[in-house]
């Protein structure tokens, strides 16, 4: 080799540092075109456009002029927006109804401010920058007030204030600890509060990300290893206004099914059909409610995506159809991986449609996973998500509803544990790598089985569980956090994460209740049971080879403890039902962190071990083993103990004892909260709709939502929304029932009003009736009365 001129090859010469930061430098000239302001910059190209007057796009390519194309995240096209552009000589205003985008020339730096003159954004030393190698980074300036919230699903606690996260799909078994980061999906999004106000950043770049709030004091940083520096500013000013515009960007999931948010249990696996039909027997002799069943991967023919292992599962239509008698439905697993075999007619159709990801170069691309070596879908593709979808038809011909999208990070059985990030993707004729595409593989596949169920179902709603995704997973499906484990530290952090996702516009999701791997204790099963069934995905799943975790695994007094919550969870059904209704049309998370609804209070910044459902219901579970009391924190206002109703005064910390059948829950003065009765699955039908009032000073009210809780006709105006009031004023109750939305008859007929510390001589009055046949609890302070809808 010396002898060629291999030996002067240039690399030799590499010493010299690669990474060096450059700065986008000054503003050499400012167009518009459109509804497009450019800017050309001494080392750069930057493009700003509104999508609305409180949402507005800034991109940056160091090279060439942005492309404007959005990743598979966006489902929003910019509207007209009235902007007034100003240059002066120092800068450029960019001003719309409710943003001033402020732009320094020398050298390019960008501030934001609301309408109020609040600053929301800005640059400093440091804005835009890019390395020759095409790395990309946004330097904002940081305020000692700020704290961050969302970053999708993330571990340790809820404040992102201090930590340094990376987006990368990837598929931990490793025990999920604070520092454990990457996991399964990227959401590169955050919400800042600042001294009570909330603003926004979504960072589109489907590249491995990182967002770096920890190693500096006055500045945080998001950077991207490729593509364009392509953000979005969303004004707030509340969180939830935060999340209603970033779901206008990313898309709002729909309702799902009523079985879907009732219980379900799971195991890896439940291995074949006399196992499924004794868990049956099971839940319905020890009368605790059941949803859902999974199917994971044993039930299939040596992991091969849609078959069944008929040794195992002989009869799965006639399994199905008994099930579904019984008011429970199967969910299946179904992971991308489709096994390289000759005689197997997914992989034979897949490989004559050319379904597969490959090298640009033609070669096949071929990873191990459970069924040994197996060829990859590149859904990227339309095409090819249209033959995952129909392929969805196996299941659905059976009666299947739901299904479970695991390993689709894509997991790979190898040294970095995924795809080779040199595979191309087809991206509909605009063909990026897999490096490039990484972190929306499991986007696209949830979107390939939601469309494909949602089609073979006719009308019915899909419900679709996935371990991996992107901005935007919520469009299509729910998201669990993975394999934790059976640790207490899983339950305690399962809050802060599922909380993050709800901040990240992931409304649905929940944790393996009793924790994945690693034994389980009857202790700890009863505690996540408690808190899981306030959780909006509420699943029971555990691993391989681990002691068995269903209700009635550890002893009577868990098992009596388990049902209780279980079926408490179906009580609270309506009032769940209706915070995704809200979701669905708002974007705004079932499951809360007291910082969305008090972000003025201190106290809720980074509060990790309590949570909200909704703005009225406090529910602070114990999460250490051996453990009867806690310290809640109340914020302002009065509260009432679920369980006592005795009367809080709210604004600090209280000791609450709790007992290992009680989990801490508190309800806020002026809520009205609907109520079921327990049912053994969400098949049966409610006779009775209980409302329970906590009478405030004057006037509460409160938005009820119902519907078939099974098809799609809701999108068409079939639901019934019934408005609630309740005045209290010197003895007088008034409470009136108004439907404003009459378009579909619910079940039940019976409706029985709760209200809570009520004293004998109150007046109450019901849609303008005196009620006269109210029945008075001393002891509990509750006067209950009964009505006809
Ligand atoms: O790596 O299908 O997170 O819920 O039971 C193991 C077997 C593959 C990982 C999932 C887990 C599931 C398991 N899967």
């Amino acid at each position: 080799m010396e002898d060629t001129s291999f030996a002067i090859h240039p690399e030799k010469e590499k010493k010299e540092r690669t990474d060096v930061w450059h700065d986008i430098g000054n503003m050499q000239t400012f167009t518009q075109v459109d509804a497009v302001y450019k800017f050309v910059c001494d080392n750069g190209y930057v493009n700003i456009r509104f999508y609305r007057s409180d949402i507005v796009r800034i991109v940056m390519h160091p090279f060439y002029e942005p492309t404007m194309e959005t990743s598979f995240a966006l489902v929003k096209e910019p509207e007209n927006v009235r902007v007034k552009a100003g240059g002066k000589q120092e800068e450029v205003e960019l001003r719309s109804d409710t943003l001033s985008v402020q732009i320094k020339r020398h050298p390019f730096r960008i501030a934001v401010y609301d309408r109020n003159g609040r600053l929301l954004v800005s640059e400093g030393r440091r804005g835009m920058t890019y390395t020759a190698r095409g790395q990309i980074m946004c330097v904002k300036d940081m305020r000692a007030t700020d704290h961050f919230y969302g970053f999708g699903e993330k571990t340790s606690y809820l404040d992102k204030r201090g930590e340094k996260m990376t987006m990368w799909n990837s598929d931990v078994f490793a025990p999920h600890n604070p520092e454990t980061d990457p996991l399964y999906q990227s959401i590169p999004y955050f919400m800042t509060i600042r001294e009570g106000y909330a603003h926004g950043i979504f960072f589109d770049n489907t590249f491995k990300t990182v967002f770096d709030m920890k190693s500096a004091n006055d500045t945080y940083s998001f950077w991207a290893e490729g593509g364009e520096l392509d953000y979005y500013v969303l004004a707030g000013p509340t969180p939830k206004d935060v999340l209603e515009q970033y779901t206008t960007l990313t898309g709002r999931m729909e309702l799902p099914p009523k079985w879907a948010i009732g219980y379900h249990q799971s195991r890896y696996s439940y291995q074949n059909e006399a196992e499924v039909r004794d868990l049956v027997e099971h839940f319905q002799r020890k009368n605790i409610p059941l949803d859902a069943i999974h199917l994971d991967i044993h039930h299939m023919d040596g992991y091969r995506v849609f078959t069944f292992d008929r040794t195992r599962f002989p009869h799965p239509q006639r399994l199905l159809q008994d099930l579904e008698e019984a008011g429970i439905h199967a969910v299946p697993i179904v992971d991308p991986g489709v096994k390289k075999d000759p005689e197997y007619p997914v992989y034979q159709e897949g490989i004559r449609q050319n379904c597969f990801c490959r090298y640009v170069e033609g070669a096949m691309y071929f990873g191990d996973v459970w069924p040994g070596s197996s060829a990859f879908p590149d859904f990227t593709s339309r095409s090819v998500r249209s033959w995952w979808g129909e392929k969805q038809k196996f299941y659905t011909d059976i009666g299947v509803e739901g299904i479970w999208n695991d390993m689709n990070e894509p997991a790979v059985f190898n040294e970095t544990k995924t795809m080779d990030p040199e595979v191309i993707h087809d991206n509909d004729g605009n063909p990026k790598t897999h490096r490039e595409l990484h972190n929306v593989y499991g986007l696209f596949m949830a979107e390939a089985t939601f469309h494909g169920l949602k089609k073979h179902l006719r009308g019915k709603r899909p419900f679709v569980l996935t371990r991996a995704g992107y901005a935007g997973v919520q469009r299509y499906a729910a998201v669990w956090t993975g394999d934790n484990r059976s640790f207490w530290e899983h339950l305690q952090m399962m809050m802060p994460m599922c909380m993050n996702l709800g901040m990240s516009g992931v409304a649905f999701s929940g944790s393996d209740v009793g924790g994945f791997a690693h034994d389980a204790t009857g202790e700890l099963l009863a505690r996540w049971t408690q808190a899981g069934a306030f959780t909006p995905y509420f699943r029971n799943h555990s691993n391989l080879g681990t002691v068995r975790q269903e209700p009635w695994a550890f002893s009577e007094e868990i098992e009596e403890i388990v049902r209780k919550y279980i079926q408490l969870r179906y009580k609270w059904l309506p009032y769940l039902y209706t915070l995704f209704r809200e979701a669905y049309m708002t974007g705004a998370p079932v499951m809360r962190p007291l910082v969305m609804e008090y972000p003025n209070d201190t106290h809720t910044w980074n509060l990790s071990d309590q949570f909200l459902l909704g703005p009225y219901v406090m529910i602070a579970p114990i999460t250490t083993p051996s453990t009867f009391h806690r310290v809640v924190y109340l914020p302002e206002g009065t509260w009432y103990d679920y369980w006592t109703d005795e009367k809080i005064k709210g604004g600090r910390h209280i000791m609450v004892e709790a007992d290992l059948a009680t989990l801490p829950m508190f309800i806020k003065e002026g809520a009205i909260l609907p109520e079921a009765e327990a049912k053994s699955s969400t098949k049966t039908p409610d006779d009775a709709m209980t409302f329970h009032i906590y009478p405030t000073e004057g006037e509460t009210e409160y938005a009820f939502y119902e519907d078939d809780g099974a098809t799609i006709r809701y999108q068409e105006g079939h639901y019934l929304e019934q408005r609630i009031r309740c005045r209290f004023a010197e003895n007088v109750v008034t409470i009136t029932v108004e439907d404003t939305v009459n378009a579909f008859t619910p079940p039940w007929k019976k409706v029985v009003f709760t209200l809570h510390h009520t004293t004998p001589d109150m007046l109450i009055t019901w849609n303008g009736k005196r009620v006269v046949d109210a029945f008075f609890d001393a002891d509990k302070k509750r006067a209950v009365f009964e009505v006809v809808r």
